[in-house]
């Protein structure tokens, strides 16, 4: 509401600033030349300098940004696909840097040294078709070159063979306005069914548990993966579309409600080691700096100040899906081969668990005296 209001009143203030400028030109018929309203040579000057000076500060401010922020990009990338989404990122980035230079370039000089002069008469040109061929043919060839080297990367990412699948662990993510959850497929390689209508209590992707390759599916909050091992990753959604992004491994795939996305890559780089990464490093204490000075002015409030950062890999949502899509996000650790059997080892089986959630209460019944043959029992002891 406030900012509604805020809104009408900034519009208001406009029509008034705008209401006025044209009183103030109202005044002013009959004065001098200068404020005209037809160009003269001067205002045509002043516009085409303007239009030079416009694209220095393109340049000068293109300059500065990859001073200061180029440390904000992400560094190593964590999977084996990672390198050729790079790649293609920065070719792309090359080849649209080079022509935004010199096209930029050209735009604004031309308006500057075609700016009106008094009695310049512009040029007729109706077409010609040499030019207009060089300046449709070469962005052809360009554009298909970048598009047939993306199909071909994109394909390359995409292509999960059967030998990899029998060798791969299947992990599904299931994403929920505002959260995720994962679900391994255990040994035999297959989610078991699911559907929406079976949510019920613990059972919180709906799963069929009567479904024979349900029994060694294992749920998780936090997603564990092994380095070196390619991960098939079938994306669900419960309600809206969310997408799966796992930036540090060049992964991204949409969640959407009523059918199974599928996404597959093999990490590289542990999480221990990602953590000594020379760029991470860097990045980490750049946040805990900023940290221990937000800290000071909290602590000054009397609030708690705020935890160190770990680096951790992320999986966020890549879709506003919502009020709390900003929060939806979900740990990603990747071990050593032994250290995720261990930890994936340990996890009970969704059956169990709803096994123990639904396990009948234990009734409260009457104390029954039971008489116990002593006589018995020192036999057998004796035995
Ligand atoms: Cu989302």
């Amino acid at each position: 509401m406030t900012s509604f209001l805020v809104f009408i009143i900034l519009v208001l203030i406009g029509i008034a600033v705008w209401q006025l400028t044209k009183i103030f030109d109202l005044t002013q018929i009959g004065g001098s030349s200068d404020n005209d309203e037809i160009a003269n040579d001067r205002d045509n000057s002043v516009n085409g300098y303007l239009m030079f000076a416009f694209v220095g500060f393109i340049y000068v401010f293109t300059i500065y940004s990859l001073y200061a922020w180029s440390d904000l990009v992400l560094g190593t990338p964590a999977s084996e696909h990672g390198k050729d989404v790079d790649n293609l990122m920065a070719i792309s980035m090359a080849l649209i840097f080079f022509v935004q230079t010199i096209t930029q370039f050209l735009l604004h000089y031309f308006a500057f040294k075609y700016r009106g002069k008094e009695g310049q008469k512009a040029l007729y040109f109706a077409d010609n078709n040499k030019l207009e061929a060089i300046w449709t043919i070469i962005p052809v060839i360009v554009l298909a070159g970048l598009i047939m080297y993306g199909l071909y990367t994109w394909n390359n990412i995409m292509f999960v063979d059967k030998e990899d699948e029998q060798d791969a662990i299947i992990v599904e993510l299931y994403a929920k306005q505002f959260g995720w959850e994962a679900r391994y497929a255990g040994d035999d390689k297959t989610l078991g069914k699911a559907n929406v209508r079976l949510i019920e209590g613990i059972n919180t992707l709906g799963v069929d548990l009567a479904d024979p390759a349900a029994q060694d599916d294992k749920v998780v909050t936090e997603l564990h993966l092994p380095v070196g091992k390619k991960v098939i990753f079938k994306m669900r959604s419960q309600d809206v579309l969310h997408s799966a992004y796992m930036p540090h491994f060049r992964a991204q795939m949409n969640c959407v409600p009523g059918m199974v996305t599928q996404f597959a890559f093999t990490p590289t780089v542990t999480t221990a080691d990602m953590r000594n990464d020379e760029a991470i490093v860097d990045k980490v204490a750049k946040i805990n700096k900023i940290r221990v000075n937000n800290s000071k002015k909290i602590v000054a409030n009397g609030g708690t100040a705020l935890d160190s950062y770990t680096f951790d890999y992320l999986l966020l949502c890549n879709k506003i899906c919502g009020a709390s899509h900003y929060n939806m996000q979900m740990k990603i650790v990747v071990d050593t081969p032994e250290d995720f059997k261990a930890w994936l080892d340990e996890k009970p089986t969704l059956a169990q668990q709803w096994k123990e959630a639904n396990a009948p209460a234990p009734v409260a019944t009457e104390v029954v005296p039971v008489i116990v043959d002593s006589t018995k029992v020192v036999a057998q002891v004796i035995k």
